[in-house]
């Protein structure tokens, strides 16, 4: 379990290490844009990766002290896309923050005892892959690729 968790943060970190030059390449008209209103730009979709960093920090922190199966509950992405107006803040500043977020990420998966890994969850959504707290680590970095492709395809 610890070698397929040292993947997923290995994958992470390389994500920490490439996407800030990488998103910086694009002129700002180009990271704003939206092909139509419902549709989430590229610096929105940085957010939307945010707002996952943001309820998957508790996740990881909550399903290790109450007691399990811990409730994995959804959120209304699309609202907090939206109430957080994305397309405002700085570019630079809207990086920073998605790798801070990150970089404590990586720490709480290196501070996660072996054994925890295997702590049972409970998913609201019942097609999402959650149900140890690895598989939730995991699906966290292959939801990242997922949106990751989609601002660098
Ligand atoms: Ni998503």
């Amino acid at each position: 379990m610890i070698e397929k968790l040292k993947t997923v943060i290995d994958r992470l970190q390389a994500h920490i290490d490439s996407i800030p030059q990488e998103f910086l390449k694009y002129p700002e008209g180009e990271l704003n844009r939206k092909f139509a209103p419902e549709k989430w730009s590229k610096k929105e979709i940085l957010g939307h990766l945010i707002d996952s960093a943001v309820n998957n920090h508790m996740r990881f922190i909550k399903a290790q002290y109450l007691p399990s199966p811990v409730l994995i509950d959804s959120y209304a992405q699309n609202d907090w896309v939206k109430i957080q107006n994305y397309n405002e803040i700085e570019t630079s500043e809207l990086i920073k923050l998605w790798k801070v977020f990150n970089v404590h990420i990586i720490n709480i998966m290196n501070n996660t005892p072996e054994e925890n890994l295997n702590i049972e969850l409970k998913a609201e959504d019942p097609f999402e892959n959650t149900d140890t707290l690895f598989l939730l680590m995991k699906d966290y970095v292959d939801h990242m690729d997922h949106h990751l492709n989609k601002i660098f395809n």
